[in-house]
């Protein structure tokens, strides 16, 4: 059965889930609103320091894989249309860069502040993690309406600790858009 994680909640995957290698991380989000809205799921691997120890360890719809091989995007979704999930990331354990530390999973409204666009306009956000090899769903994470006026946020990261890695639901919004996420980890 599938864990469900609140806001701040995390897991042990190492510990929990012995066998897992390869984990589909599945980001889906419903509009509320017709008018258009573009929803990118990023991934930001960082190093001890807190930032990217090269630009492409910065993993998104222009660069889909990272250097390690580890975190693959599997490509852009314009609208969000239907159920399930909407952006996908792969990430494999057993390859990712001995320096990261820390993987945050960020969605970002596309030219949010020009469309006036937020999260208040989206129903039923969530991140899952599924085991690739058995396709079992391992754990979720529904974000509640506390993010409705966020432009962007952070739905959760993979965290090692002390070689374990670890699931943190992190919730954590913003409005600095996908620019201040660069500045603050390049
Ligand atoms: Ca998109
Ligand atoms: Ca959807």
């Amino acid at each position: 059965m599938s864990i469900q994680l609140k806001k701040g909640h995390s897991f042990n995957l190492s510990k929990k889930e012995l066998n897992l290698k390869k984990i589909m991380i599945g980001l889906g989000w419903e509009l509320k609103t017709t008018s258009l809205m573009d929803l990118d799921a990023s991934v930001f691997m960082l190093g001890g320091n807190g930032k990217l120890p090269a630009d492409e360890f910065f993993v998104f719809y222009n660069n889909l894989k990272s250097p390690d091989g580890s975190i693959q995007h599997t490509g852009d979704n314009r609208t969000g249309a239907g159920e399930g999930d909407d952006e996908m990331i792969l990430a494999n354990l057993n390859l990712i860069d001995g320096r990261v530390s820390e993987i945050l999973i960020v969605v970002t409204i596309h030219d949010a502040p020009a469309r006036r666009q937020n999260f208040g306009l989206l129903n039923d956000a969530y991140i899952r993690l599924v085991d690739v090899e058995t396709k079992r769903e391992i754990l979720n994470y529904d974000l509640d309406a506390s993010f409705a006026k966020d432009t962007d946020v952070e739905f959760g990261k993979l965290q090692r600790l002390d070689g374990e890695w670890h699931f943190v639901a992190s919730g954590i919004g913003s409005t600095k858009g996908i620019e201040g996420y660069v500045e603050a980890y390049a």
